[in-house]
């Protein structure tokens, strides 16, 4: 079906990314090589109201890399002899690529080969030192801008336009991943698939419009009880996909029944109509040394007998 004045994908890609960009702030962390080193960088990313995280030298530089996860720039001093910044960026290469995170070297040394080599091992912008103030902080917008700029677009690939929860190529993406992984480890996780009952009847007797309000607000509710703890996706239509980690099989159903009465004790306000659904809802276990898409139909399988039960239950 069409909705009328629905975006164009590359229309939703934009409108995602602008979403995305107007909440962040730019993270900078600084490497310093000992206590009292580059306050004038520091200050000038603070006048642009960047968030400044300090690290002195690199061991410490790569565990706050680690422990923050949305670092956007480093900034390495290449100069002091003993604190080796080569090294540092090829560890941060080695763990991260230019998508997660943008390096930037500084140095004061007459060597004409430094910002060639800095560049040549991964870096992004190279400023030698002493700089115009107005330079650097033009160059460091500049970096910040492009790179939220990617982070925004992969973001924005990666969600559904309608619901906001990741899509069907995220959940395949990133499910294969956590399936390899849980059977590689010998760890718990369970899959499900869930479908709104009679859907087609609801869009028929209220409107698309509707339809698309309990979509987005399902979506919500599931959102609200797994959190960021559990892998939540729209598959398509009316259906989600959710995988859990470190849950068995008993464990997953039980989540699954709490979701499920939930939400059809919540009564969703669409267009100033209260509309009550239920979900039937499929989930399998992950513990054989299955293929991701065993699993997912295997859940698949189990959802359809859900339905075929009367609906309105969990089956696995
Ligand atoms: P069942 O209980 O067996 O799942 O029945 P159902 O009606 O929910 O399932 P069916 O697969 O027959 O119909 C799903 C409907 O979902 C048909 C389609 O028009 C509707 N649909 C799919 N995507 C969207 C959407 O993005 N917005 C709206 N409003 N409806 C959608
Ligand atoms: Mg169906
Ligand atoms: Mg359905
Ligand atoms: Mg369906």
């Amino acid at each position: 079906y069409v909705v009328k004045d629905s975006p164009s994908a590359i229309q939703q890609v934009v409108v995602s990314v602008d979403r995305i960009l107007a909440s962040e702030r730019t993270k900078a962390l600084i490497v310093k090589p000992s206590e009292g080193c580059m306050e004038q960088e520091h200050s000038l990313l603070q006048r642009q109201r960047f968030e400044v995280i300090i690290a002195v030298e690199g061991a410490q530089a790569l565990e706050v890399l680690d422990a923050e996860r949305d670092i956007d720039l480093v900034l390495l001093d290449l100069d002091c002899p003993d604190y080796e910044g080569l090294m540092v960026l090829a560890e941060i290469r080695r763990r991260y690529t230019d998508m997660g995170v943008r390096v930037v070297g500084l140095s004061g040394r007459a060597d004409d080969m430094a910002a060639p080599r800095f560049l040549k091992a991964g870096g992004d912008e190279f400023i030698r030192k002493p700089f115009c103030a107005d330079e650097f902080t033009s160059r460091l917008l500049h970096l910040a801008a492009i790179h939220k700029r990617i982070q925004a677009l992969s973001m924005a690939a990666s969600r559904d336009y309608l619901t906001d929860v990741y899509n069907r190529r995220y959940f395949f993406e990133t499910g294969k991943r956590l399936v390899d992984k849980a059977i590689r480890r010998g760890e718990k996780a369970s899959i499900a698939i869930l479908d709104i009952d009679h859907f087609k009847r609801l869009n028929d007797t209220y409107g698309h419009e509707v339809g698309d309000m309990v979509l987005k607000d399902v979506s919500r509710q599931l959102k609200a009880r797994l959190g960021g703890r559990h892998l939540l996706a729209r598959l398509g239509g009316e259906e989600f996909g959710m995988l859990f980690e470190d849950l068995d099989l008993a464990e997953a159903v039980a989540c699954c029944d709490g979701l499920r009465k939930e939400l059809a004790a919540t009564p969703i306000e669409a267009d100033g109509e209260p509309v009550t659904i239920t979900v039937s809802i499929g989930v399998a276990a992950i513990e054989a040394e299955e293929a991701f898409d065993n699993h997912l139909n295997a859940a698949d399988q189990f959802l359809y007998m859900a339905k075929h039960g009367g609906r309105n239950r969990v089956f696995s």
